[in-house]
């Protein structure tokens, strides 16, 4: 049995350490995070060919592009969503919604291999019949990060949350209910899927700078899908 390390802290300070044990690691072993959250090690890595393509659609049809915050800032993830409603961000605020308002039009439909990559995720974690209607796409470049947030523009917390990570690695920081609760950092690599639900639904969490790194699947580059029942 190997020792998974994993370090318990805050973001941007000195970080304590805690062990997990788990036989299997980046081949189909399980690491719960915390009751209703949960990393399948790998799940996504035998459909990578499927999901880059599926990718690559998306983002032909609705581009990747930085969304401004509230508070004016341009964020460093560059998005774009596929699906009945996808998240973007402006001056005027978070929110879901049907069209895309770089283009007017409908967001792409969600390709069947991410839905049903999700639909199995989330029922593998324990959620059944998980019906996502939002597929929100992440892409990270060298030094881009996400800060500590919720996740709570959805009309139902009842539904779990799925993410899947490909590319290059990083570190997702896994905090609690309160913005200054302790963080554990959770390294994410490629085909690593996260589903998290029912107690941990609104957890605080984010990303740490994209450290430069090459991976075959994506060069430079990490994407991150993150699936959710956004509207009811
Ligand atoms: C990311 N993920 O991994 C950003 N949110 O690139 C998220 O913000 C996230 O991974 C809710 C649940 C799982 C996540
Ligand atoms: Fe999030």
């Amino acid at each position: 049995m190997r020792p998974q390390t994993f370090q318990l802290g805050r973001e941007n300070e000195r970080m304590t350490t805690l062990s997990l044990f788990d036989a299997e690691r980046s081949d189909g072993g399980v690491d719960e995070l915390c009751p209703g959250a949960m990393v399948l090690r790998g799940f996504a890595a035998r459909r990578e060919r499927e999901l880059a393509q599926a990718v690559d659609g998306v983002a032909r049809a609705a581009p990747f592009r930085h969304l401004i915050t509230p508070g004016g800032y341009r964020m460093s993830v560059a998005m774009t969503n596929c699906g009945d409603v996808g998240w973007i961000s402006d001056e005027t605020g978070y929110r879901y919604e049907a069209c895309d308002p770089l283009t007017g039009e409908r967001w792409p439909d969600m390709p069947e291999v991410i839905r049903e990559l999700a639909r199995e995720a989330a029922m593998r974690a324990g959620f059944e019949r998980f019906a996502p209607n939002a597929c929100l796409v992440n892409r990270y470049e060298p030094r881009a990060r996400l800060s500590l947030h919720q996740d709570k523009d959805e009309q139902d917390f009842s539904a779990p949350i799925v993410s899947v990570s490909l590319g290059v690695p990083a570190a997702f920081l896994f905090g609690g209910l309160r913005r200054k609760d302790p963080t554990l950092r959770v390294p994410l690599t490629h085909g690593d899927v996260v589903v998290w639900g029912g107690p941990a639904r609104l957890r605080y969490h984010g990303v740490l700078a994209l450290k430069q790194a090459e991976h075959p699947f994506a060069g430079a580059l990490r994407y991150n899908l993150t699936l959710r029942t956004a509207v009811t």
